[in-house]
């Protein structure tokens, strides 16, 4: 995609790209989509494998996504987009279409990520963007590599001590950039502006691949009233949970520094994952935070 991409409200499209869809109410994966057709409009193509936004947008002849949309096997969504974004660069229409790979966090830090780096090594000119919900949900929320330590799925079951999750969440940003692309970042769709000037610095990217990590909070996965998924995503930030970051001319920065961090018990306890640990597991797990920030700024 070239020119310029303004993400003021009033420039972006009032059609919306993806309509009827099966996906809950108050589904975090959906505002991720629904807002990154509205800034990559719809010379898109999107390659999506098994997850929730293909399960709940394949049900012929409905048709909720309005951009042509291959579904791929579930290790194979990057090696999917690469072989889209070759045929368009052999029919001259590179620079017209922008090519997205879309994927959870489950066909990305785990199944996918094979397909991911190898698109991300060879340079491709693929947009992939992962959508996190933090657990295998389509299939009944089981551990991905992305699920944060101290959470609950129903393969790390919380309500047995010491069985919940307990390896942190894979820093699927720091492994992207060890390839050296172009542009990748971190967002929540808790925050639009955010994400959709990521989105579009993301969808300019000409000379290789580019990559956005978004957080998307899931009710009945994270188990909490579908009303809260804003303000879930905005407690992830806030609390330092989750880290707002960029990697552009090979430097990685924090987008959005936080002068207080909220206390992390205000993100943790309205969710049923979390509800089993005691107070001093979650202090321990906010000094982790605390130090993961030293590191980091
Ligand atoms: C090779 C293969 N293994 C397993 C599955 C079953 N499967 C379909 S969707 C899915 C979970 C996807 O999780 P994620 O990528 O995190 O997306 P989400 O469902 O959370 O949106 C699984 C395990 C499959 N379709 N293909
Ligand atoms: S299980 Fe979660 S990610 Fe899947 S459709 Fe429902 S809210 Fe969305």
């Amino acid at each position: 995609m070239s020119g310029v991409i303004s993400v003021r409200p009033k420039d972006l499209p009032f059609d919306e790209s993806v309509v009827g869809h099966l996906g809950c109410s108050g589904c975090g994966a959906f505002v991720a989509v629904r807002l990154a057709l509205k800034i990559l409009g719809d010379q898109t193509m999107l390659a999506i494998p098994a997850c929730c936004v293909l399960a709940t947008t394949c049900f012929y002849p409905q048709v909720p996504l309005k951009v042509p949309t291959l579904m791929t096997a579930f290790p194979a969504t990057a090696a999917t987009a690469s072989g889209i974004a070759a045929g368009l660069r052999h029919l001259g229409k590179k620079k017209e279409i922008t090519v997205v790979g879309l994927a959870g966090d489950g066909g990305t830090a785990d199944i996918g990520i094979q397909a991911l780096s190898g698109a991300l090594d060879r340079g491709d000119q693929i947009l992939y963007i992962c959508y996190d919900n933090e657990a295998y949900m389509n299939t009944g929320v089981q551990r991905s590599g992305a699920t944060p330590k101290g959470a609950r799925t129903t393969t790390t079951p919380g309500g047995q001590r010491g069985m919940w999750e307990s390896s942190p969440k894979k820093d699927l940003l720091s492994i992207v950039a060890a390839h050296g692309i172009p542009y990748a970042a971190t967002s929540c769709i808790s925050f639009p502006q955010d994400f959709m000037q990521k989105l579009a610095k993301a969808a300019q990217v000409e000379d290789g691949p580019s990559f956005i990590h978004v957080l998307a909070p899931c009710p009945p996965g994270w188990g909490y009233a579908s009303e809260k998924t804003i303000e879930l995503g905005k407690l992830a930030v806030e609390a330092g949970v989750f880290i707002l970051r960029e990697w552009e001319n090979g430097e990685m920065k924090v987008t959005r520094k936080l002068r207080k961090r909220k206390p992390l018990a205000e993100y943790l306890k309205p969710q049923a994952r979390f509800r089993h640990l005691t107070d001093e597991e979650i202090k321990a797990m906010e000094e982790e935070i605390a130090r993961a920030w030293e590191t980091i700024s």
